[in-house]
């Protein structure tokens, strides 16, 4: 049963230290993911209304690992993402606006309208893409890690991945290659049970994805992706055995998603039950840090609704601002084409 496979996903993953975040990080986190959930609401919304073209894969149930992972680094930090990008880059302080227009298609889009959603880019940030070819960023995040490393930076580069890109030949080779070059990189898997439509089971045949990391003498853990802290510490010992002994590390997030692959399939689709996706409702990241900081007393009822409705307002005016904007000039076909251009 797909339902009782996706159960046992989530033992094994390693549950943090109690969580020591100050309230006002705990904030920090809370609002980027309650962000994150209602910005995706909005773009799934935008996409059935025609106002959005090509792919779009929704973050929805996720939101802990981007969020937990982006504060463990540092502002010149090396970041790649698959194409399902937008908790990511937000996480990382793309700004609503450039995101939403970016999706929409427009000239103040953060790739300047010509990416569209699984193509999020903002090199000031360090966010080097969105990527559509399952796995195919894999090797571009060790070509950064190399790059940091051959000129003594000290950056990490992070990489964010699906499940299904761990038996894809760029993983195996990349990770070979992190380890006996010994380069600062932090690969993570998000774990989120299926590629597309097919369970975890009926593609890879070891479930322990971390444990791929055996193979090329790496080190890894298993991290509970639904709780923000765990996220964060493991992120935290990854990216210092990164920056302080040039090591790579490979984290598998156990994870899951609460809506389908893409806008393209139903929100729970055929291949898992409804009774599966409420089960893992049950451990909704958002849920569990508002029940962490109310049990904490760093928020009530009203501290909570105040929150909502800054992000229902910020992701309003980002809708707004993408429907308003240009779209890009014809003459922009000519720009961004090759590094370096205009
Ligand atoms: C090389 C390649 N093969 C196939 C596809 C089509 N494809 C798009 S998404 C996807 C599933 C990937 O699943 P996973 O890596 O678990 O990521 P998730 O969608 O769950 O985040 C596939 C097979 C692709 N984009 N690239
Ligand atoms: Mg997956």
């Amino acid at each position: 049963m797909a339902g009782s496979r996706a159960s046992s996903r989530a033992k094994g993953a390693a549950r943090g230290p109690e969580p020591s975040a100050s309230s006002e990080q705990c904030l920090t986190y809370l609002r980027q993911m309650k962000l994150i959930r209602h910005f995706e609401d909005k773009a799934g919304e935008a996409y059935s209304l025609g106002k959005v073209g090509g792919f779009c894969h929704l973050y929805i149930g996720q939101e802990a690992v981007a969020v937990g992972s982006m504060a463990a680094l540092r502002s010149d930090d090396y970041i790649t993402a698959s194409y399902r990008d937008h908790g990511h880059a937000l996480a990382r302080g793309l700004t609503a606006r450039s995101v939403m227009a970016e999706l929409f298609g427009k000239a103040t889009g953060c790739s300047h309208g010509k990416g569209g959603s699984m193509h999020l880019f903002d090199a000031s940030l360090g966010f080097l893409g969105g990527h559509g070819i399952v796995g195919g960023h894999i090797p571009l995040t060790a070509g950064m890690a190399f790059a940091a490393k051959y000129r003594k930076t000290d950056q990490v580069a992070v990489c964010f991945f699906g499940e299904a890109a761990v038996n894809i030949g760029s993983f195996h080779e990349t990770l070979n290659m992190a380890a006996l070059w010994k380069l600062p990189a932090v690969f993570i898997v998000e774990n989120n049970g299926y590629g597309m439509g097919t369970a975890l089971a009926r593609a890879s045949s070891k479930l322990d994805l971390a444990h791929r990391a055996y193979s090329y003498e790496m080190t890894e853990e298993v991290v509970d992706g639904q709780d923000v802290f765990t996220v964060r510490s493991a992120v935290d010992r990854a990216v210092e055995r990164a920056r302080l002994e040039s090591l790579p590390t490979l984290l598998e997030m156990r994870t899951y998603r609460y809506v389908g692959h893409s806008m393209s399939d139903a929100a729970h689709g055929t291949y898992r039950t409804k009774e599966e996706v409420e089960e893992f409702r049950q451990r909704d990241p958002i849920k569990l840090l508002e029940a962490h900081m109310v049990a904490a007393k760093m928020i009530d009822e009203a501290g909570l609704k105040a929150l909502d409705e800054q992000v229902v307002a910020e992701v309003e005016d980002a809708v707004t601002f993408a429907e308003e904007s240009p779209d890009p000039a014809p003459e922009a076909l000519w720009t961004d084409v090759l590094a370096g251009g205009q």
